[in-house]
């Protein structure tokens, strides 16, 4: 196929290129099948998606939102019932959990790490239909669950600095996304409450200009989910209120960049093998783009299965 490409300059540029194949996996995993490694694996390889083409063709004005203001938010996305159900399994789960140890963390917030091997309530979060089509339109790539965490802002909290989640990537800014965070709303986020703090379109900024970055609150309602660019500048919010702010945070990134948390160990053998096999995708047990994360050159699902 012949494609045209334009460089910043105005020239263009006329090449050959291969086109890779772009398949939707099915539950069965049938279309993941993670041990086939192609005899071309890089240029000709396959590109598996958790979403269909017309699930990431229906996400395009999240994707638009996304392009512009490095952020999106999704109402209405958990039942109440389904909110009942995690408030109640955080409190479980949050019983175990020590206030955080830096500012950074939060000395007045609670987060639960490694979610995953701890409680099955947050698969179909981390699943979620939109959400994965949004983040595989928005990178247009192949993507893994980089890192899940939550994060209880109790009253008395400060307001967390100002950051980015992709700067673990060293590259110059601005880059093409690597990343996107969901932070879904356990209960209502508020300015008083904690509300994640952020900075609409500084995912498009260089990191070095002078003037000091504005935030505002990203106020919703339970049960909604707001998505952002990993480079987009924001934090947790200060909690001067009364109650405390819950939220999950859920970080998507391409499937060929190394992972923030290294869940091949945080998460024990035995459930690894059970865990559903969308999720077992997610987590990084298959092989990307054709040849990435392979055991003994098959699928990194023999490991464990
Ligand atoms: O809790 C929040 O609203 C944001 C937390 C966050 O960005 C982080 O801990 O990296």
């Amino acid at each position: 196929m012949r494609a045209e490409l334009v460089l910043s300059c105005g020239h263009r540029i006329e090449s050959r290129i291969q086109v890779r194949k772009v398949e939707h996996m099915d539950d069965s995993g049938r279309n993941g099948h993670v041990d086939s490694l192609g005899p071309n694996p890089v240029a000709g390889g396959a590109r598996y998606y958790f979403s269909t083409a017309e699930a990431r063709a229906s996400a395009e004005p999240h994707v638009e939102a996304l392009r512009r203001d490095g952020y999106v938010i999704l109402r209405d996305q958990l039942p109440p019932e389904k909110l009942e159900a995690l408030a109640a399994e955080f409190e479980r789960l949050e019983g175990a959990a020590a206030m955080g140890r830096t500012d950074f963390e939060g000395i007045k917030s609670k987060r639960v790490y490694n979610p995953l091997a701890k409680t099955r309530a947050l698969d179909d979060l981390i699943l979620h239909p939109a959400v994965t089509a949004i983040a595989e339109a928005y990178l247009d790539d192949q993507i893994q669950l980089s890192s899940a965490t939550s994060v209880n802002i109790h009253p008395g909290e400060t307001p967390q600095t100002l950051h980015r989640d992709d700067d673990y990537y060293p590259l110059p800014r601005p880059h093409i996304p690597l990343s996107v965070t969901t932070m879904w709303a356990l209960n209502d986020f508020t300015e008083e409450n904690g509300a994640t703090r952020i900075v609409p379109r500084s995912h498009l900024l260089t990191g070095k200009e002078s003037v000091p970055p504005q935030s505002i609150p990203a106020e919703m309602p339970k049960g909604s989910v707001m998505l952002w660019d990993g480079s987009l500048l924001h934090g947790g919010g200060g909690n001067p209120g009364q109650s405390p702010r819950l939220g999950f945070i859920g970080l998507y990134s391409r499937a060929w960049l190394r992972a923030q948390d290294n869940m091949f160990l945080s998460i024990p053998r035995e459930i690894l093998r059970e865990l559903p096999r969308r999720l077992q995708y997610l987590l990084g047990f298959w092989v990307t783009n054709n040849f990435l994360g392979v055991v003994e050159n098959r699928s990194p699902l023999r490991a464990i299965s």
